[in-house]
């Protein structure tokens, strides 16, 4: 008892104490919460664009039938090409669950007891020091909740690591400052440089479309790959640490020189995808894009056979008939 007079303990302090750090963390992940980014994703968006909302869907539908990119006012991830992506998605959504109840909850108890408990309102404050209920409550309750998010946690990373099935196509990717050197590992090795897409070369290199081809994502060699095939990526560097990363595909590893990891995807949609060096890694770190062009299997077993001895050529016969095709499919709609 003295010492509950000495310190002055009442209900809200000892309540208090866990409050604030966790409502400071609360309410940060809230504001980054999916509910809360779409609801001002949309306010913004119906706001800024409301003359043009016709437009601009006509304009995503047709962008989005051949290349996964961000879009303007994007919160959320990107659209999924791989099983794997939609698994964090849904993962990603899954943890919403807790955090906004959590959230809401924690901002309320907050709110009373700043009013209820008010020094005027409540001129007296209790003594309790201690309630076995409310501890035994906030210590069960919190481990539930992470049990709840720790399994389906751990199955995601497990799965991660865990390619389904044998891949039937390797790629090693090595980070460089600042562009990527890719090689396929098949019967006559492939290499070659894949790099940042300057304004000066896009009429040589026929990628003028800023809309398939945007600034800052676009490259001069794209990685292809065929579609449905369980591709594995060696990822590596040659000089500081880089990361291998391609939000559609739910793939980001980090490129260490001196050391080799692995990763794998199984793009299941053709088209054109987009990823960064997701490791800071000096002054170009965020000029050295990653573009991955998913293909058909012919289309890309006919562009392998012809880029090992003229790439360029080979890239723009891919582009004429990828191009051609996404004509046909946008005049169709
Ligand atoms: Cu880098």
């Amino acid at each position: 008892m003295r010492r509950e007079k000495e310190y002055g303990l009442n209900q809200l302090e000892t309540v208090g104490i866990p409050v604030p750090a966790l409502f400071v963390i609360l309410v940060g992940t809230a504001a980054r919460n999916w509910e809360t980014k779409r609801a001002m994703r949309n306010f913004l968006a119906d706001a800024k664009f409301l003359a043009s909302a016709g437009a601009a869907t006509a304009l995503f539908a047709v962008t989005s039938a051949h290349a996964d990119q961000p879009v303007a006012w994007e919160t959320t991830f990107q659209a999924p090409a791989t099983d794997m992506m939609r698994q964090i998605e849904w993962f990603g959504n899954y943890t919403m669950w807790f955090i906004v109840p959590i959230t809401i909850l924690v901002l309320l108890l907050l709110a009373y007891c700043i009013v209820r408990f008010r020094a005027s309102a409540n001129p007296v404050p209790s003594k309790t020091s201690h309630n076995t209920l409310i501890e035994v409550i906030w210590t069960v309750g919190p481990v539930v909740i992470l049990l709840c998010l720790a399994i389906p946690s751990f199955q995601l990373l497990t799965a991660q690591y865990t390619p389904p099935e044998e891949a039937k196509l390797t790629v090693k990717a090595t980070g460089n400052q600042w562009n990527w050197d890719y090689e396929y590992q098949t019967d006559n090795t492939l290499s070659f440089n894949s790099a940042i897409l300057q304004d000066g070369d896009r009429a040589k290199a026929g990628k003028e479309d800023r809309k398939v081809y945007p600034r800052l994502l676009a490259v001069d060699n794209e990685l292809v790959v065929p579609v449905n095939t369980m591709t594995r990526v060696l990822v590596t560097a040659t000089d500081v640490i880089h990361s291998f990363a391609m939000p559609s595909f739910g793939i980001k590893i980090d490129a260490i020189p001196g050391r080799t990891n692995e990763t794998w995807f199984k793009a299941e949609k053709e088209g054109l995808y987009y990823g960064q060096c997701s490791q800071l890694c000096g002054k170009d770190h965020a000029f050295m894009p990653i573009a991955i062009r998913v293909v058909s299997d012919a289309q890309f077993k006919s562009w392998l056979a012809a880029a090992k001895t003229d790439l360029p050529g080979a890239n723009k016969t891919l582009m004429a008939e990828v191009d051609g095709q996404n004509k046909v499919a946008a005049a169709g709609n």
